[in-house]
């Protein structure tokens, strides 16, 4: 343990942020008394583990005049805001009281556990603690489906047999051609390494385009080409790409006789032998805005210039039938050979690599329960059982979640608020979620634990992280608060270790580690394997001794598994399928426009929203294009109002040329704050979006249709 030095000098601690962002950077704190004095990142060993904007403001993040210092109980009416302090012993003794009841009366599935992204560290988890703790408890009703990448896991499953497939980024080094697909590191970053990679690549002769609606941060830095098209329709790009292939005689057959099973299916499929529509580039222009000659052309450049990373982000995926998409580009990556190699890449989910990683966290024992997609939460807490859902909803769990402003379709979300009996959050801060609590206990920041994290993927390397600041007021960890109310429901074994014991015995269990205090002290330590790791390259190298876990052995173009669910909208071959809300769908004629929603600079998903340093460094302005504008008679600088079925916000208009005519961008995360009207003029962008989840299980941020009109000064 670190303790303040009494003279108030200064020290200095190493540690990393647990944020849901891939990273895991290097963060040098120093810290005087209860203060941090400066984060820098600056000493780390290279430049691979360097900290963006948002790590270094995290001294003003723990020690923000808003943080959550006590225990609170509502006293107004859910989501007022209105709360007062109560003790942790009134706090403890009424969530446990609580829960006691709903799981004695209706039963422990009457518990909705809402756990999510808030802290990743390998002890100090949102989710580990949670779900350990519920576990434990019997059992509760839990949530399915990531929010990030649903479609890509799905897709990976059906097509590899696998949900990981992430590479190192030193594999980007090799490539000679990199597609940016619907992906944005310059902000989304996916580990500190991913821009440095790409930009050496960039400079070794690699040749890097950007298929996004918005010519983003990522297409402005990196890109020698931006390709604009329309949300949700990528997969009608992807498998006209593989009709000039296939017509062109440009697919490689050896590598597709040899590792894939199910081809000729797909190929017919192209071809249109069943439905007679030929997919070819002149049908997907029509679907996607893509001239068919573009198509044609990186569908040769992606053939024949090798070894090429078809780098497939999760944000197209975000969409009605998202997982079509990442089948499709999978598909591709096998036409073309670039699976398995340096220099190729996987386009999939990601995931801890299977090397040197760290080897423990903190244990889930399996729980029974029933669970529920994210995106039917609302319905469920509103109709229970009587709605066809597996319990009726009393209590609502959440802990590192602000759902309410990052899930789908916001307004619904405070109504289905009022429906349970009771709430708990634990938080920081008093978040638009938090606000409709009836019990709010205050967490600790990553700052104020010891803890040892890893990047998503693509980062071999664990971070010891130092606790450099005391807790804030009364605030405790997560692990802290259920230790204690599993002490007060008599669960036993929920936690009966020191955090310091958790974390020694995780670290000694990774071969390659120094122990935890050293780690502690170091930072940063690196399990570089000596040449890129390569998702896939074993099953490549040596299919017979490797084969894929998939029913063939084979990557399956054709899926056994996906023929068997017999559902038209799970199509066995990668299919573009249009999705339920888009240009041509009635509602168009009221909301033309398609919006999607990036991920911001300033923020961690809605996390930074109300930090001053890093509302400054957000772009929270609507983007539109000029013709659209014009249309509406808007300039950049005016105040418009957007309006979808689902909700209306309001926010200030960037004309811009950098996206596509008939699309809209907002940034999502910032805090829903509604006025009395029930605009939201926080710009939450959820209250626009809504709908049920892709049949794969995507959560479809981006199948939203908008209109946008000048909004009349405000007197
Ligand atoms: N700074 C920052 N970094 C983050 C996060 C954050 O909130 N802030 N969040 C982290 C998390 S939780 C995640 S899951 C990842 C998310 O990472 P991504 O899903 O990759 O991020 P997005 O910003 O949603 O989208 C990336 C790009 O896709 C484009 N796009 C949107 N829809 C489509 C489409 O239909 N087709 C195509 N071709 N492009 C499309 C957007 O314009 C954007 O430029 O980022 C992580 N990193
Ligand atoms: N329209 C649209 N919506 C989206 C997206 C999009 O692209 N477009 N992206 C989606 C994606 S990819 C994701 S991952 C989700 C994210 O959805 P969430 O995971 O709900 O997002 P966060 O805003 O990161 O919320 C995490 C909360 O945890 C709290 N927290 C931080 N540390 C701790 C801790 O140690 N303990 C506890 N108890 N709490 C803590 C933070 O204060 C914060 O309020 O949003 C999704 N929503
Ligand atoms: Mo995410």
């Amino acid at each position: 343990m670190t303790s303040t030095d009494a003279s108030g000098s200064a020290r200095r601690v190493r540690t990393a942020c647990s944020y849901d962002c891939g990273g895991r950077c290097l963060l040098e704190v120093e810290v005087s008394g209860d203060r941090v004095q400066h984060i820098g990142t600056d000493a780390a060993p290279d430049s691979r583990v360097q900290a963006c904007g948002r790590g270094l403001a995290q001294g003003e993040v723990a020690r923000a005049p808003d943080r959550l210092t006590r225990p609170l109980r509502r006293v107004g009416e859910r989501g007022s805001g209105d709360f007062v302090p109560i003790s942790w012993d009134e706090a403890l003794t009424t969530v446990a009281g609580e829960l006691a009841r709903v799981r004695d009366h209706h039963g422990p599935e009457s518990v909705f556990l809402m756990d999510s992204y808030g802290s990743l560290g390998a002890l100090h988890n949102t989710s580990n603690t949670a779900r350990r703790f519920f576990s434990l408890f019997g059992g509760s009703t839990t949530r399915w489906g990531n929010t990030s990448l649903e479609g890509a896991i799905f897709a990976s499953r059906a097509t590899f047999g696998a949900a990981l497939t992430g590479s190192t980024r030193d594999t980007f080094l090799s490539s000679r051609l990199i597609f940016l697909w619907g992906w944005n590191p310059v902000v989304t970053r996916f580990g500190p390494d991913t821009v440095g990679y790409l930009e050496k690549a960039r400079q070794g002769g690699a040749r890097i385009v950007c298929v996004d609606p918005r010519r983003s941060p990522s297409a402005v830095a990196l890109a020698d080409e931006w390709v604009p098209i329309r949300p949700g329709t990528d997969a009608a790009m992807l498998i006209a790409m593989a009709h000039v292939m296939i017509t062109e005689g440009l697919h490689d057959r050896s590598f597709l006789a040899t590792h894939t099973a199910g081809f000729d299916l797909f190929a017919d499929s192209v071809r249109g032998t069943a439905d007679g529509v030929p997919k070819t580039p002149q049908w997907a222009e029509a679907i996607t805005g893509v001239p068919a000659r573009t198509i044609e052309r990186l569908a040769r450049e992606y053939a024949t210039i090798r070894p090429a990373a078809l780098c497939a982000g999760w944000a197209p995926g975000r969409s009605a039938f998202g997982e079509q998409y990442h089948r499709a580009a999978q598909v591709l990556c096998a036409m073309t050979g670039n699976l398995g190699v340096e220099g190729g890449w996987v386009a999939g989910g990601t995931g801890i690599l299977p090397l040197g990683s760290l080897a423990k966290s903190l244990p889930v024992p399996k729980a029974s329960g029933p669970v529920l997609h994210g995106t039917e939460l609302y319905d469920a807490l509103l109709r229970g059982k009587a709605g066809g859902y597996p319990a009726d909803l009393k209590l609502l769990y959440v802990v590192g979640s602000n759902f309410l402003n990052q899930f789908l379709n916001v307004n619904h979300g405070v109504e289905a608020l009022k429906a349970p009996e009771f709430v708990v959050a634990h938080e920081l801060f008093l978040t638009p979620t938090a606000r409709h609590a009836d019990v709010v206990l205050p967490v600790t920041h990553f700052l104020e634990r010891d803890d040892v994290g890893q990047p998503w993927a693509g980062g071999p390397y664990v971070m010891g992280m130092e606790k450099a600041l005391e807790p804030l007021g009364e605030t405790r960890s997560d692990l802290e608060i259920f230790t204690e109310l599993a002490s007060r429901l008599g669960i036993a074994d929920y936690n009966g270790k020191t955090d310091a014991e958790w974390l020694r015995e995780f670290v000694a269990a990774t071969p390659g580690l120094p122990a935890f205090e050293t780690l502690k002290r170091e930072g940063v330590h690196r399990l570089d394997p000596d040449r890129p790791w390569v998702a896939f390259r074993e099953q490549i190298e040596d299919p017979t001794g490797h084969p894929f876990r998939t029913p063939s052995g084979k990557i399956e173009i054709y899926s056994q598994k996906l023929a068997e669910l017999g559902d038209p909208l799970i199509p066995p071959v990668p299919t573009f399928l249009t999705a339920w809300e888009g240009p041509g769908h009635a509602l168009a004629a009221r909301y033309p426009l398609q919006l999607v929603s990036p991920h911001s600079r300033g923020r961690i998903n809605s996390q930074g929203g109300n930090i001053p340093r890093l509302k400054a460094l957000a772009d929270d302005e609507l983007w539109l294009n000029p013709e659209d504008a014009a249309h509406r008679g808007i300039a950049s600088g005016d105040r418009v109002r957007v309006s979808s079925d689902r909700g209306e916000l309001s926010v200030i208009a960037r004309v811009t040329d950098r996206i596509v005519p008939g699309v809209v961008s907002l940034d999502a995360g910032a805090w829903y704050r509604p006025d009395g009207t029930g605009v939201d003029r926080g710009g939450s962008v959820n209250v626009l979006t809504g709908g049920r989840r892709s049949p794969g299980g995507a959560f479809p941020g981006s199948t939203c249709l908008v209109e946008v009109d000048k909004e009349a000064p405000q007197r």
